[in-house]
């Protein structure tokens, strides 16, 4: 049998003599690799007797447990000598500037939806929010839009291949669905608002296929045309940050609500400039009415015990009157220039009620 001691001292000069980690990685395959010595030994024991084998392996284990020990501190020391081996030759420069970090920036329609969103919050309205593949009930149907209106036809809606309840389902075009489908499920009163992505075939200088609406909706049992006017007011002046910014109802029509009224806002083009505030003018900016009776009936509410009123606005519009963005297309445009420009740093969320950005 191998002479152990002299085995264990051989062992122990490779693993101390070992000069990097690729050296010591050899040693341990020499003592403990498939084929190691001690390897060997340790396959050895099955051809000896009971008692030789019972002698022989506790001094083999011990062996094995000492070397292991060995190359364990030896791999410690060489990871430590290779640390300091670099901490002493890396010099670092304190005294040169940081690489500047380029911060990305809130795209003006997030911004928008999120002071709408904050407004609304304030008054006591909620956000609810539903799917924009729809249904032609939820969409058009539900909403009194009758199959000839000029908003079903095709080149308004983008309608899919596929079908539900024996109709094409479509690409939302307004977010009006939500407000359908949060009647059918909850009891009034209600007090919500639809934020989200809309769809109409349209594309020109002032039409995306793609736009952002907020709708709003409150139901309750005694809810007139005065609680319209005051919500509306309220919110014009909270959002342009304008305290007697002049607002004005136009009766208009609309399907889904009567009476209906657009509202404007005033504004001046002295000098070529569109300034919003008092002045001579007047630029539309939101859609509303009382809910027509027909729509509350086609979501299960008794219109004899509950009215309700409705708005809708464009994102895109707002945003841009508010922040005199002058071209719609380069909302969608990712151009990090005009982000950079147009957009917001994070946390920069002006306060809601009443004030203006600078
Ligand atoms: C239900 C009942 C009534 C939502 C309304 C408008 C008027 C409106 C347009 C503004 C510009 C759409 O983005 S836009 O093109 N919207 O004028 N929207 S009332 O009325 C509803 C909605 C849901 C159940």
């Amino acid at each position: 049998m191998e002479d152990l001691d002299k085995l264990k001292s051989d062992l122990s000069a490779l693993i101390v003599g070992a000069a990097d980690l690729a050296g010591l990685e050899a040693a341990r395959i020499e003592a403990l690799g498939r084929n190691g010595r001690i390897t060997q030994l340790l396959k050895g024991l099955g051809q000896m007797d009971a008692e030789a084998r019972r002698e022989a392996g506790q001094k083999f284990n011990v062996l094995k447990n000492e070397i292991g020990a060995a190359l364990d501190a030896r791999k410690a020391q060489l990871e430590d000598s290779t640390i300091d081996a670099r901490l002493a030759a890396e010099k670092i420069d304190i005294t040169l500037p940081p690489r500047s970090q380029r911060s990305g920036r809130i795209h003006p329609i997030s911004q928008t939806m999120d002071e709408v969103i904050a407004i609304f919050g304030e008054m006591g309205f909620t956000v609810a929010e539903g799917p924009d593949i729809e249904e032609d009930w939820y969409n058009f149907t539900a909403l009194n839009i009758p199959p000839e209106h000029p908003a079903r036809q095709n080149h308004d809606t983008f309608y899919l291949d596929a079908e539900k309840n024996g109709a094409p389902l479509l690409l939302r075009t307004h977010t009006s669905p939500v407000q359908i489908r949060t009647m059918q499920n909850t009891k009034p009163p209600l007090r919500i608002i639809a934020p989200g992505r809309t769809y109409r075939c349209d594309h020109d200088a002032t039409h995306s296929p793609m736009f952002h609406q907020v709708e709003g909706l409150v139901i309750d049992e005694a809810t007139h045309m005065g609680h319209l006017k005051g919500c509306l007011v309220d919110f014009c002046r909270a959002f342009f940050g304008i305290d007697d910014l002049p607002v004005r109802f136009r009766p208009s029509y609309f399907p889904f609500t009567e009476p209906s009224a657009e509202v404007d806002i005033g504004c001046s083009f002295a000098g070529g400039t569109l300034t919003i505030g008092a002045g001579e003018g007047w630029l539309e900016i939101l859609g509303s009415g009382m809910v027509n009776p027909k729509v509350l009936e086609n979501c299960g509410i008794d219109s004899t015990k509950y009215q309700g009123f409705a708005f809708g606005m464009g994102i895109e519009r707002i945003a841009m009157l508010k922040y005199g963005i002058p071209d719609l297309r380069t909302f969608y445009e990712s151009d990090v220039r005009w982000l950079n420009h147009y957009g917001f740093a994070a946390l920069d969320v002006p306060s809601l009620v009443g004030r203006a950005r600078p």
